[in-house]
């Protein structure tokens, strides 16, 4: 049953059931298309009540279509059709009104909603626009200013400013179909209001859309969806509505079979499968009440703020007054920055700071039902916290270790019940990167595997699973990134070349860049420790930059130089005179050429990855390099690129 028709005291009441989100599928769409006409012909019915089944409106079209052809009725029409009928039709909304399902209320006659809900349009984070009238009909009802935030910035309206703003006629309590029922049985007997199509809308400030504009350009990073999606609004003010309706529906067809739209597909439904990994089905994950953090540095930090987001106790243990004395106040001000950009109140600032209990000494983690250790990245550092946490801690709590590179296993050895022993990888800063990589052992038991993805959901994570190995996921394919940029580099292209590409693909920064960010002498002393347990590293470009003192921005120089407080990369005369040993006679390549070979060189490491069994699926390494390395959303990720390549490949034979 996707929709269910009930009928009482001359009103039809429509509701949409079909879980998980009533979506707004080809059933449904068929459906309603009927029962609209049914309807209208029926002399017993006064008014359409339309609603959803669940705690949820409609979560929009269903996306799963969408690659495939239209399969009619299209939305539009079924839209149109309910704004023509000869009866009022009502959206009565309870929770989320979504894209299609904010679309479908908009051409209804009055909408009333709970207090829960909420409302937006979505559709650009999905590479679209809205497709069925959202871009027309919500400007004509909330005005353009606000319609603008909704359409193209992925503005979320809450029931009660949906109600100031007239999308909402009336807030109404539980039962939502009683509710409804009064309301129209009121509102029968005043005139009707006009249908929103047939609505003016107000004189537009060409300054205030010109400033929209580049603010939406800004921070769309070169996604093609929000600034067409404000361009067919302006269309539909300068054209008339019908003419901004097939104006829409033509942008939107159009994205929706873009590459663009295929990657942000691709990602939305890989979340969601990342969340609930079919082989943790039926496992009970344990409880997790308060948690410890060992290190007070920044990933101990980080961690912890992340777990107060999540509203979970935290006790933050240091080895001394002085070091916890550092890690409390840089707590605190991360919650004090939040509350400065107005993302918390002082209170609930206050509230986060005021639950970590912060100590020196193990001792305190002894209640804790997960402790996750975030000290120095050295192996004995690790041993000696992990043989104390297995004495003091609760024999069935989990323990964790944030490890990016060392071997859990070897961090584990000596640990009693190493079954609840796991690696939990967050990546910095960690209250705000959206990754964890959740690397068990062999000894780790599902329940605490099952707990670590818990956590990752409370915590608003995308948790991926990575087999053991030196880098994990994220950082082996980082290390073969850019060993693949520095191959290039020795070929004779300018690492501005390099950088300008990466940026112009997507990335915030390209690699030498963000080398010179990160500091170039982490992994400098990685491969120099590696060199003096005997192995066989050969030098490299950035070996030479790291001798000759430059590590990056907080030298003054490294692949770049830096003007003092400045973080502008500026090409440097030095760098080039010690990279010359190294490097080929300047050579050119078009940045498409340099996009290709550094993605197929990440492709490649991917599909080592997969072929010795470290992550499990190709969407959980493009997981990884979009929430955890800055890899673009709407490019899908190196695995959906290197697939794409493959059938272009395919399809050109
Ligand atoms: C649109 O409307 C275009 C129109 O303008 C024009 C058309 C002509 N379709 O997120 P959850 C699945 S574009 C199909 O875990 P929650 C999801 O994959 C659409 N499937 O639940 C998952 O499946 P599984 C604009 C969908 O409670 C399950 O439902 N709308 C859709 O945390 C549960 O999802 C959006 O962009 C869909 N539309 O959150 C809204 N939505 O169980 C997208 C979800 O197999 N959806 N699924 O893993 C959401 O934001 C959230 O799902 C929602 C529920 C808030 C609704």
């Amino acid at each position: 049953m996707t929709v269910k028709l009930e009928r009482r005291n001359g009103i039809a009441v429509v509701t949409i059931d079909n879980p998980p989100v009533n979506a707004l599928g080809r059933a449904v769409r068929e459906k309603l298309w009927a029962l609209a006409g049914e309807l209208d012909e029926d002399p017993s019915v006064r008014a359409v009540v339309l609603t959803g089944a669940g705690k949820l409106f409609v979560g929009g079209a269903d996306i799963t279509e969408f690659d495939r052809p239209v399969e009619p009725p299209g939305l539009p029409e079924l839209i149109a059709r309910i704004e023509a009928a000869a009866k009022p039709w009502v959206g009565a909304i309870r929770g989320v009104a979504l894209g299609g399902g904010l679309e479908i209320t908009l051409g209804c006659c009055f909408r009333i909603a709970t207090a829960d809900a909420r409302f937006a349009l979505p559709e650009t984070t999905l590479g679209i626009i809205p497709g069925a009238g959202g871009t027309q009909r919500l400007p004509r009802l909330i005005g353009i200013d606000h319609a603008i935030g909704v359409v193209a910035e992925n503005l979320t309206l809450d029931a009660a400013h949906a109600v100031e703003l007239g999308l909402v006629d009336r807030l109404v309590d539980e039962p939502l179909v009683d509710a409804a029922e009064a309301f129209v049985l009121e509102a029968l007997e005043r005139p009707l209001p006009e249908p929103v199509s047939r609505r003016p809308v107000a004189a537009v400030d060409p300054a205030r859309l010109q400033e929209a504009e580049a603010r939406i350009r800004r921070a769309a990073r070169g996604a093609a969806a929000p600034p067409l999606a404000l361009a067919a609004l302006r269309f539909g003010l300068e054209h008339g509505f019908a003419s901004g309706m097939a104006n829409e529906r033509a942008v939107f067809l159009k994205l929706r079979a873009s590459p663009e739209a295929a990657a942000l597909r691709y990602l939305f439904f890989a979340e969601r499968a990342a969340l609930r990994p079919a082989d943790m089905r039926g496992i009970t994950p344990f409880a997790i009440g308060r948690v410890g953090v060992v290190g007070g540095g920044t990933m101990g930090v980080g961690i912890a703020a992340a777990l107060r987001n999540a509203n979970l106790p935290v006790v933050l243990v240091e080895r001394d007054e002085t070091s916890l004395a550092r890690g409390m106040a840089a707590l605190a001000a991360v919650f004090q920055a939040a509350r400065k950009k107005g993302g918390l109140s002082e209170a609930e600032a206050e509230r986060r700071i005021g639950a970590v209990t912060g100590a020196v000494g193990y001792a305190a983690l002894a209640e804790c039902d997960l402790v996750i250790e975030a000290v120095f990245e050295d192996l004995s550092v690790k041993r000696a916290v992990f043989a104390e946490l297995g004495r003091i801690c609760r024999r069935d709590a989990v323990l964790a270790t944030n490890t990016s590179y060392i071997d859990p296993r070897l961090i584990a050895a000596g640990l009693p019940e190493p079954g609840r022993f796991i690696g939990l990888h967050f990546f910095s800063p960690a209250q705000v990167m959206k990754l964890l990589e959740i690397v068990p052992t062999p000894a780790t038991r599902p329940e605490v595997l099952a707990t670590a993805f818990d956590l990752a959901r409370r915590l608003a994570k995308i948790p991926v699973r990575s087999g053991i190995c030196d880098g994990f996921i994220g950082n082996r394919i980082l290390r073969r990134y850019r060993t693949e940029a520095e191959v290039l580099l020795r070929d004779g292209v300018s690492a501005a070349a390099i950088d300008a590409a990466m940026r112009g693909f997507g990335f915030a920064m390209g690699p030498f860049e963000m080398q010179d960010m990160a500091g170039l002498d982490i992994s400098f002393l990685y491969r120099e420790a590696a060199r003096s347990r005997g192995e066989t590293v050969p030098e490299t470009p950035g070996d030479l930059l790291v001798r000759a003192g430059r590590k990056g921005q907080k030298t003054g120089g490294g692949w770049y130089d830096y003007a003092p407080g400045d973080r502008t990369p500026q090409p440097s005369a030095e760098a080039a005179r010690i990279l010359a040993p190294m490097q080929a006679p300047p050579q050119t390549l078009a940045p498409e050429a340099i996009v290709e070979r550094l993605l197929a060189a990440m492709a490649a490491e991917g599909q080592a990855i997969l072929a010795e069994g470290i992550a499990a699926i190709p969407t959980d390494i493009d997981l990884v390099e979009v929430h955890g390395y800055g890899f673009p959303r709407r490019r899908g990720g190196p695995m959906f690129q290197a697939s794409r390549a493959a059938n272009r490949t395919q399809d050109g034979n």
